[in-house]
């Protein structure tokens, strides 16, 4: 005797109560087995797998795409195929924000191919099996980048350990072209592939998933009127000061890089200017001072954009700050950052120059008020004090902060005081607790 069994959406904790479905991965009728991916939905904070607890067969889904479907309430009816009367018919979902996402999709044949479902929709959008592609992944699993090398035409695929990430939450910058794997460094950039050959033809895709949640997202942050103010940061002190305590960082087993430097000089500097971390409510009557500098950073990972926060930065060392950034960053690589590192942002820094660029624009994403983001650093000449030629590491940063909050002099002063204490770096000695 069968058992239908209403798989009810489990508590994911943070006191969700509601997400918004993003994607099923499937339909009625569909066979899965434990583990598999059902659906991945979406809350405030961010992405989360839904995967199975039964063997058996979908014979219903209570919701479509982009409907809000509630915590306690059926998501979908499994046929298990056992008479077990003691399944449990709640709480049965495996929200997995912080786990091993990867599930097993079914290749020709029967065969298993192991690939996490953000890969398997990338497969699916441009009409791949995943059984085709070579995966350099542990135990053969395809990972992201298979799947690109597969589309540009690439062969002998080099193995790489980087998993892939989840679903990421949406970030605070519109993105201008498609996600490839970042290289590391721009210095170990690796050689490019041959362009792929032009498509013959248009192609016209449906927008899902997590691009779906950043046209929402995107929007409603766009309702914001903003502001932009840019300036450059002499970093020559800083550079050499850097290279001197990445050495020591790296003894204690860190790694030091200048973002610790800017995620600290930024909340020095937001204990002077408060207002910049501040929260405004949806309808700009109140305005919440935070007392906790969580400091945002944009992230760039496999799947895409993350911006998990480095907690409490106002108590933190440099050396902390790099700390917490290393854990974030380890996780956020291998896919395994999880709500409570997601939620809770206060004010954002996005560093774009190790990918490159000079100038961004970066969005505020509501209900902060500003967001700061970097170029890459150069290597340019510059007068000194005695009107002399010297070669200077510039970089540049661009401000946006919402306009019905913060004006133009507040973010100004505050970027003056950020720079003072990456131009003279000496300067944090004095203001660090
Ligand atoms: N200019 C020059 N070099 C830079 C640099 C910059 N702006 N930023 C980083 N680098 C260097 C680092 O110093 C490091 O070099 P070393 O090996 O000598 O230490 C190297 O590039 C790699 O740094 P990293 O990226 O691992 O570390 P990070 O702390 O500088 O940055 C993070 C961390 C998470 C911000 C970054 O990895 C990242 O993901 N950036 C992209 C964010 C993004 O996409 N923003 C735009 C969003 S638009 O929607």
């Amino acid at each position: 005797l069968n058992k239908v069994i209403p798989y009810k959406l489990s508590d994911i904790g943070e006191g969700i109560r509601e997400v918004v479905i993003l994607e099923w991965y499937v339909k009625p009728g569909d066979k899965v087995a434990q583990f598999d991916s059902i659906c991945e939905v979406k809350s405030d904070k961010a992405s989360v797998t839904i995967t199975s607890r039964y063997d058996g067969t979908v014979t219903k889904l209570h919701y479509e795409t982009d409907d809000v479907a509630f915590v306690g309430q059926p998501l979908l009816d499994i046929d298990t195929e056992e008479n077990d009367e003691t399944s449990k018919d709640e709480d049965v979902i495996e929200p997995e924000p912080s786990g091993d996402l990867t599930n097993k999709t079914s290749g020709i044949g029967g065969v298993k191919t192991l690939a996490t479902p953000a890969v398997r929709r990338l497969a699916t959008e441009n009409n791949l099996n995943l059984a085709d592609i070579a995966g350099t992944g542990k135990d053969g699993r395809v990972l992201k980048e298979d799947v690109l090398r597969h589309i540009e035409g690439g062969s002998a695929p080099v193995p790489t350990p980087a998993p892939v990430a989840p679903a990421p939450q949406t970030h605070s910058m519109p993105p201008s072209a498609p996600h490839a794997p970042a290289p590391q460094t721009l210095k170990a950039a690796a050689p490019r592939a041959p362009p792929p050959a032009p498509a013959g033809q248009d192609r016209t895709v449906q927008l899902k998933g997590v691009t779906k949640a950043m046209v929402k997202a995107m929007t409603e942050a766009l309702k914001i009127p903003h502001f932009g103010y840019g300036d450059e940061i002499n970093m020559t002190q800083l550079v050499e000061l850097r290279s001197r305590l990445k050495v020591v960082a790296e003894e204690r087993g860190l790694k030091l890089s200048y973002m610790p430097f800017f995620i600290k000089a930024a909340s020095l500097a937001l204990t002077h200017y408060p207002v910049l971390n501040s929260s405004v409510d949806a309808t700009c009557e109140n305005l919440t001072y935070k007392a906790a500098h969580n400091i945002g950073v944009a992230m760039d990972t496999p799947e895409g954009l993350v911006v998990p926060c480095v907690k409490n930065v106002q108590g933190l060392s440099i050396f902390e700050v790099a700390a917490e950034l290393n854990r974030l960053q380890s996780l956020g690589l291998a896919g395994k950052l999880g709500q409570a590192d997601l939620s809770g942002v206060t004010f954002s820094l996005s560093n774009i120059g190790n990918i490159g660029g000079t100038y961004t624009k970066p969005v505020v994403m509501p209900p902060n008020v500003a967001i700061g983001a970097m170029g890459r650093i150069q290597v340019v000449p510059r007068f000194d004090e005695n009107g002399e030629i010297t070669k200077a590491h510039i970089i540049n940063v661009s401000w946006s902060a919402d306009h019905r909050i913060i004006d133009g002099a507040t973010m100004a002063r505050f970027s003056n005081l950020w720079k003072q204490y990456l131009e003279d770096p000496l300067s944090f000695v004095l203001d660090l607790k």
